[in-house]
């Protein structure tokens, strides 16, 4: 297991585990009970940092997308969290509402679906945005991605909601 991963597990549960415990653990996090994660995209290949986190059913939580100033390729990306299971029929949903001319531009290439649950603005190199939402109540493998056309099918990953 990449040990970075592990590391973001940590920072998730961990203040529950603190508060509960006394124990100190590496966090990122900064209030109890708040996870936060930051996915940064990769500044030539279509892909983000992380393909995986974890957080607790019903956690506060602070989603930040990077897309770094450096950047090579020069892409837009956003970051769409959604529904299980559904991460081919959004992503099939952005390609084809690339009909419509706002799209892109007004739309932020997010498809008009009720199985997206969180997503941010379409970002340019150097751009940040962070969400916060409160994690499903349902556990389950929820995929993120980025619904720019054409990049969902690499740019994607899963937020595991446990109890
Ligand atoms: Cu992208």
């Amino acid at each position: 297991m990449d040990p970075r991963l592990f590391r973001i597990t940590l920072a998730c549960l961990g203040a529950l585990v603190a508060l509960g415990g006394g124990l100190i653990l590496r966090a990122d996090s900064v209030a109890p009970g708040v996870c936060e994660v930051t996915i940064t995209a990769h500044i030539s290949d279509l892909r983000f940092d992380k393909e995986a986190f974890t957080v607790k059913a019903g956690q506060k939580v602070k989603l930040t997308l990077v897309n770094p100033e450096n950047s090579i390729n020069l892409q837009p990306h956003n970051l769409l969290v959604i529904e299980p299971g559904k991460l081919e029929e959004i992503g099939a949903a952005a390609t084809a509402e690339m009909a419509d001319p706002t799209f892109l531009s007004d739309r932020h290439a997010v498809p008009t679906s009720n199985y997206v649950l969180h997503h941010t603005k379409l970002l340019l190199p150097g751009e940040t945005e962070t969400l916060e939402f409160t994690a499903p109540d349902v556990v389950g493998d929820y995929p993120f991605l980025c619904s720019y056309p054409g990049h969902w099918a690499a740019m994607h990953g899963i937020m595991t909601v446990e109890n």
